[in-house]
């Protein structure tokens, strides 16, 4: 187990739109998570904390879809400020946290993680929590709403202005990413999923195997030379504990089992980027979903609810 490195500044970039999603609201997720406190709490774990405010992007100007995707160039146009935005924190060997905002923003947040890992020659791994693949294809989307679609634009498959953000295409391979979480998928995205080739814990397999055992196969295999980054769409959680999201769905991770999600992510030492998306205040009810998110985030870096001594102190004693 290694300690979470502590002499690292996070970064808080706020990205306040919701024009990837399917309802209105997430554009107030930033505000919402600085209200719950989450610079504070950051501080609080003896981190530097930086808050860089919010970029300023297009409105949503709420339109039907064209040729599969819905507000396409407003999409290219927030992830193109996220993108430039995430790469500038690496590059200054800060840790970002993208505060979102719809989780279309993970193009471009993932794409400059992706390429900052390929110019340093770094190997990355993409935990990907949420109730949903985010694997849609505008040929298979009924809505065109392309916080749906962030997963398979990152592996190539999407709009050319989407798919070469990260300056190579594809941003990722599918073998570097794992999916934690998932309960809703469409047909045809279940079919792409399967090609692809993503390694997928789904809540069957939670049920099944424990988030423990999830866990340790989700996070085998790094080492000190992995970027570890965490894709946080809050209705990975149940909706019991998380109604503050546009596409929640029953079934989800408890509280306890999403903290332990994030305390073994933490224990590997090794997350350097993290986004916090699909956060919607208008559907929450008095901020509880921030709360919890900042909670967990707080457990991400580092903050362990575990009391006993570690194994290795108890056979000395
Ligand atoms: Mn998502």
């Amino acid at each position: 187990m290694t300690a979470f490195p502590s002499d690292l500044t996070v970064r808080l970039i706020g990205a306040p739109t919701d024009v990837g999603a399917s309802v209105r609201g997430a554009s107030m997720g930033p505000e919402a998570l600085r209200v719950a406190g989450i610079a504070e709490m950051l501080a609080r774990r003896g981190l530097h904390t930086e808050d860089a405010g919010n970029l300023q992007g297009p409105t949503n100007p709420w339109l039907t879809p064209a040729g599969g995707y819905r507000h396409l160039d407003e999409v290219v146009a927030w992830n193109l400020l996220v993108r430039d935005a995430v790469g500038d924190a690496l590059a200054a060997d800060h840790l970002p946290v993208l505060l979102g905002g719809d989780h279309s923003l993970g193009i471009g947040s993932i794409s400059a993680v992706a390429r900052h890992c390929r110019q340093a020659g770094r190997k990355l791994r993409v935990l990907w929590l949420d109730a949903h693949a985010d694997f849609n294809t505008n040929l298979l989307t009924p809505t065109g709403n392309l916080h749906g679609m962030p997963v398979a634009c990152l592996c190539g498959d999407g709009p050319e202005a989407l798919t070469s953000l990260s300056g190579s295409r594809p941003a990722l391979q599918p073998a570097w990413i794992r999916q934690i979480g998932i309960r809703s998928v469409d047909e045809g995205e279940r079919h792409l999923v399967h090609q692809a080739g993503l390694e997928v814990y789904d809540m069957r397999y939670v049920d099944e195997m424990g988030m423990r055992a999830v866990m340790e196969s989700a996070l085998a295999g790094l080492d000190a030379d992995t970027h570890l980054h965490v894709s946080f769409d809050v209705d990975f959680l149940d909706p019991e504990i998380a109604p503050g999201a546009g596409t929640t769905v029953p079934g989800g991770p408890t509280y306890r089992e999403a903290q332990l999600c994030m305390e073994m992510i933490a224990d590997t030492g090794l997350m350097r980027s993290l986004d916090i998306v699909e956060l919607n205040p208008a559907l929450d009810v008095r901020n509880k979903t921030a709360t919890v998110a900042v909670e967990l985030v707080e457990s991400l870096f580092g903050k362990s609810t575990l009391v006993r001594a570690p194994a290795s102190l108890r056979a000395r004693l």
